[in-house]
């Protein structure tokens, strides 16, 4: 089956072509309206090649006048189709001017410039520049920016360095060139939560996080991780900051986290406000994350961009790769890199799995920004860690300095990124590339075989690919594994060692053993694979129990956990084995209590059914949920006292502090009581709601109610204490439907889709409703298909408004094959219902055609 939809040609990297002329410098005049704003543009071109000069424009931009050199040019010296302007330009150096009308408060879609509660912003990442002026709008051309900004708003803010503020014109002139993707323009009654930063080579720069007024208490944790990014950066990569200002704003209407446009970094407000009534401890950690991750952009991203969106990776894999590495330095390591992990199987191995898989660096696209995925995000940074792990901390540091000397200012690819890693270490990077190009989770399988006469044990590994949409072969690829032997006592008999697969099938030894070791194998997730070894509970626990590698450590009780749950899909009782390391785990108080609570946490449902689903078999939703429920009633009947006792022991007294160490006892806590939950009818969870002061343990607390069945009460008074603050509403609808009973979600979700408040074209309201029940595993995979029926609802109604929030929430489908005959017709019908919509939009239309098509 395959439905036309519109706009459907695919963009592809080996069409790549330089653009014809060079911008020398960008000036906007910008006339702030709500309805009518004027732009005019005034673009200084050298010519460099043949051909018209053809510009992006997007739809809605009403073209009042074009000249060129002064001259304003007729109907005949220009043509305007579809999305493109084509202008036949002199030779050598001329400036075109153009003057274009947009109507900021129509814009729904939140890409260009919109309206966001009063006021201006924009988004411009990928390609949104053309909705507010006819540009070559394209990430290899680059130009300085001098903007003049007319209004009676009290701020007025455009990237680089403020040049004048009078009267209601503010002008900015931004030095480094950059991209039309990493423009911005905020105007509004705005106010500033203000800091400064000095930077190594003696800069001083003014920082602020622009905010509603009345929401500066809110800002400062927002202001405290700028300051201790910029620091960072200076003492881990050598990067400092170059311009003499660095704004954040904070807005309520965005399309996803944050935007990194050069010196003005916007924001979801979600990860700008916190303050310990209103956020969790998860809110705080994330918005010192993004902060950093935006702060980060300027080098990886912004002084060196992508030559085209294929290369999307080069900047976003690897400034997640330096956001990752920063928390794990504020927080801690181990548990940092468990968390990533835990999402990257989720997120990425799911992608990797269905019908969206694509490599690292896609080779086509129909929509750029259907490919803001966890592949190139999440994957692209794993790509890095093990890079990083098979060159050596020096060499990944030589590296690193070599490309930032020798591309600043470039517009740079994947291959230029191996280069500096090729010169700077002399290894041959051909085999790995392969983890840009091919697609697909590869399976590692780990057999081993030991000769106790000889004192050796022998590792053979073996790689295989399955296929994924387009690429059916997959050649091995080079994986480095991170193993440590350990002694039958604890004792490390090997401490850690990095091995280098590259063959299909290939085998280590290791001599001179006195006895059979226990192998600890993808130490520190060393390669995002999924590992395939014979080992028994008895071997599992004891590597939970004594393995030096934390990541090791969790995983091993993870494994345990999984296992214990496939068996009890099957049928059986709960594994004791299992059980009695739990117990152990729990009791151990000298681990660090972020720790234990990870490794006290059972496996998501959709954990559980990506595991399922990679053997081959068919997961049943109804199946997982129950036997998840069962093993954490077991568990807690187990070891009620102790649970108990680790929930009293982890109150914190005085005041709340954001930092990890009181996050992680919070977390141990909240994972001990969430257990008991499930055998006390919710009276512990409703003790805590009652009492804590503060949004952490209240919304968890709520949370628990909810999936007990028993918070009416709570769903009640919550409302009512928060409902003027929206961040706290957006949860509100969010554990109503992610912690609704299966059963009963999609009708919680339909009687909460109409309630007053939903107000769905808000983009964090959307998601947490509609994303809510989508990650209600049991929930949104109704046997019944009612699930399915909702979400495509409302993501027909979504794309007639915002088509990118649209495509992003439909990845909830794209699992559906993996199901029962039953479930996929459902799925199906939905599929073709919102392929059938007229004028579907180009992002939607292209998500749910390969999603349908998978099958
Ligand atoms: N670069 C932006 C994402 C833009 C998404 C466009 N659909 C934020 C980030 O990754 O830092
Ligand atoms: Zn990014």
């Amino acid at each position: 089956m395959n439905q036309p939809v519109r706009h459907q040609t695919p963009t592809l990297l080996s069409d790549y072509r330089p653009y014809p002329f060079t911008l020398r410098q960008t000036r906007l005049d910008v006339r702030l309206d709500p309805k009518e704003t004027v732009v005019l543009a005034e673009l200084d071109l050298t010519r460099r090649d043949t051909g018209d000069l053809v510009l992006d424009i997007g739809a809605g931009v009403d073209l009042r006048s074009i000249s060129i050199d002064g001259r304003k040019l007729s109907s005949a010296d220009y043509r305007r189709e579809e999305e493109v302007l084509s202008i036949s330009a002199p030779d050598g150096d001329f400036t075109l001017s153009t003057e274009v009308v947009i109507d900021p408060s129509a814009n729904t879609a939140f890409e260009g410039l919109y309206l966001s509660n009063g006021i201006f912003c924009t988004q411009c990442e990928a390609e949104g520049f053309r909705h507010i002026t006819p540009y070559p709008d394209r990430p290899d051309v680059m130009a300085p920016f001098e903007v003049t900004i007319r209004s009676d708003l009290p701020v007025l803010l455009s990237n680089g360095n403020p040049v004048s503020s009078a009267d209601g014109v503010a002008v900015w002139h931004d030095p480094w060139p950059k991209p039309a993707y990493l423009f911005a323009l905020v105007a509004g009654d705005l106010r500033a939560v203000s800091g400064d930063f000095t930077t190594k080579s003696g800069r001083h720069v003014d920082l602020n996080v622009w905010v509603r007024p009345g929401d500066e208490p809110r800002a400062d944790y927002a202001l405290d991780s700028l300051i201790r990014s910029m620091k960072w950066d200076e003492d881990t990569y050598g990067r400092e900051y170059d311009l003499d200002v660095f704004n954040i704003v904070a807005v309520d209407d965005f399309n996803m986290g944050a935007m990194e446009n050069k010196g003005l970094n916007i924001f979801n407000s979600k990860l700008v406000l916190a303050t310990p009534e209103t956020a969790t401890d998860n809110d705080y950690e994330r918005i010192e994350g993004v902060i950093a991750h935006e702060y980060f952009h300027n080098w990886t991203g912004n002084r060196i961009t992508c030559r085209d969106w294929f290369q999307l990776c080069l900047k976003e894999g690897l400034t997640v790769f330096r956001d990752q590495q920063f928390t794990a330095d504020m927080r801690s390591a181990a548990v940092k890199r468990i968390q990533d992990v835990r999402t990257l199987r989720a997120r990425q191995f799911r992608e990797d799995q269905g019908p969206l898989a694509h490599p690292v660096r896609p080779e086509s696209y129909v929509e750029i920004n259907n490919f803001y995925t966890a592949t190139v995000y999440e994957k692209g940074a794993e790509v890095i860690g093990m890079l990083k792990r098979l060159v050596g901390e020096e060499g990944y540091a030589k590296a690193l300095d070599l490309y930032f000397d020798r591309h600043d200012g470039d517009a740079a690819t994947i291959e230029d990124w191996l280069k500096v890693f090729e010169d700077a270490t002399g290894r041959d990077l051909t085999q790995f590339k392969r983890w840009y190009s091919d697609a697909g989770t590869p399976e590692l399988t780990m057999a081993e075989h030991w000769d106790g006469d000889a004192g050796r044990l022998r590792l053979e590994f073996t790689q295989s690919t399955p296929p994924t949409p387009g690429q059916d072969e997959k050649p091995p690829r080079v994986i480095p594994v991170e193993i440590g032997l350990l002694s039958h006592n604890g004792d490390e008999v090997l401490p850690s060692t990095v091995l280098e697969m590259t063959e299909a099938t290939q085998s280590f030894n290791f001599d001179n053993l006195s006895s059979r070791p226990v192998v600890s194998v993808l130490r520190g997730f060393s390669a995002p694979v999924v590992l395939k070894r014979d080992i028994d509970s008895a071997g599992l626990a004891f590597l939970l129990a004594h393995d030096t590698d934390p990541f090791a450590r969790w995983e091993a009780g993870r494994q345990l956990a999984r296992q214990t749950l496939r068996a009890m899909i099957g049928g059986q009782r709960p594994d004791s084995e299992y059980i009695d390391a739990f117990g152990r785990i729990l009791a151990d108080g000298d681990a660090d209590p972020a720790f234990r609570a990870l490794c006290l946490e059972l496996p998501s449902e959709e954990e559980i059914a990506v595991a399922i689903a990679a053997e081959g078999a068919t997961p049943d939703p109804d199946a997982i949920h129950t036997a998840r429920e069962d093993l954490a009633a077991a568990i807690a009947n187990a070891h009620e006292g102790d649970l108990k006792q680790v929930f009293n022991d982890m109150k914190l007294s005085g005041a709340y502090r954001p930092d990890a160490e009181s996050a992680g006892k919070r977390s141990l806590r909240l994972a001990a009581l969430s257990l008991l939950n499930r055998i006390d009818g919710g009276a512990g969870a409703a003790d805590l709601y009652a009492s804590t002061d503060n949004m952490t343990e209240r919304a968890a607390a709520l949370s628990m109610l909810v999936s007990a069945g028993v918070a009416e009460s709570q769903i009640h008074s919550f409302y009512t204490e928060f409902r003027h603050i929206r961040l706290v509403m957006d949860m509100w609808f969010m554990i109503q439907t992610i912690s609704a009973e299966p059963d009963r979600a999609v009708a919680v979700a339909q009687e909460l889709a109409a309630h007053s408040d939903f107000d769905w074209k808000n983009p964090n309201r959307f998601r947490a409703l509609i994303g809510g029940l989508s990650a209600n595993h049991a929930g949104f995979h109704r046997a019944d298909g009612a699930g399915y029926a909702f979400l495509a609802d409302w993501l027909i109604r979504m794309d007639g408004a915002n088509p990118q929030i649209a495509a992003r929430m439909s990845t909830a489908f794209e699992s559906w094959t993996r199901y029962d005959p039953t479930r996929q017709s459902h799925a199906k019908a939905a599929l073709d219902r919102i392929l059938e919509t007229p004028n579907l939009s180009k992002n939607l239309g292209e998500m749910i055609t390969r999603i349908r098509n998978a099958s």
